[in-house]
């Protein structure tokens, strides 16, 4: 038998559901991914909470399939970096198409990812594909699409406590697994830069598509 408790909830009212709503839009619509930090230190117990936050999040079976290395050394991020950069030198000269090179001549990002030595903490996500206890396997159900939803938490748990963050895809990812030792039931996921961003610091003029673009009611 399954062991059922109590489900805690109050019911809004109207005014405050609207307010409620109206405000988190308010809050969400001026995140932006940020490319340029200050190398200010975060509070661990931010960070903490934050992580917290992404693990509330839903997955399949409850499994809770990921783990989050909060890289604070100086020396790791920098070897991050060189990885990154090594990876992402070959992308930009070599291996990516044209179409996509002009895709991302809007945001000005290049092979160079200052960002992961001077942001004050890293955010390595990776998803745990399964768990081994002892010499059994046990399985992770919808395993990117539970990492993907705790990520959404994470970012807005980063934003909402006034530190901003970039959703990160070096390619590939491998160097991550090498120098942050995980194991291999665990992959890395996304790589997230955290902190404050430079003083002065730009984002790229672009636009959320309207409502009208992407609801439909039916
Ligand atoms: N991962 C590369 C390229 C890149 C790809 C996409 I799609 C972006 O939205 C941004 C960058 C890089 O980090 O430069």
């Amino acid at each position: 038998m399954p062991k059922f408790v109590p489900f805690e909830y109050e019911k809004l009212a109207h005014d405050e559901q609207l307010r409620r709503a109206q405000s988190f839009f308010e809050l969400c619509k001026r995140r932006r991914s940020i490319r340029e930090f200050s190398s200010d230190p975060i509070p661990p117990e931010v960070l903490e909470l934050i992580v917290q936050t992404a693990s509330s999040a839903p997955s399949g079976a409850n499994k809770q399939p990921w783990k989050f290395i909060v890289v604070t050394d100086s020396k790791l991020k920098k070897e991050i970096r060189e990885a990154a950069e090594a990876e992402e030198k070959k992308n930009y000269e070599e291996r990516m198409p044209q179409e996509w090179l002009d895709d991302l001549e809007p945001f000005g990002t290049d092979w160079r990812k200052e960002f992961l030595g001077v942001a004050p903490a890293l955010i390595a996500v990776f998803a745990v594909n399964y768990e081994k206890d002892f010499d059994r396997i046990r399985k992770n159900y919808y395993v990117k699409e539970s990492v993907g939803i705790a990520v959404g938490f994470l970012l807005a748990a980063i934003h909402n406590a006034g530190l901003v963050a970039l959703t990160h895809t070096p390619s590939p990812m491998d160097f991550l697994q090498r120098i942050l030792e995980r194991p291999d039931n665990e992959k890395p996921f996304l790589l997230i830069p955290v902190g404050y961003p430079k003083d002065g610091t730009k984002v790229p003029d672009i636009n959320k598509k309207s409502l009208d673009d992407i609801r439909i009611w039916r």
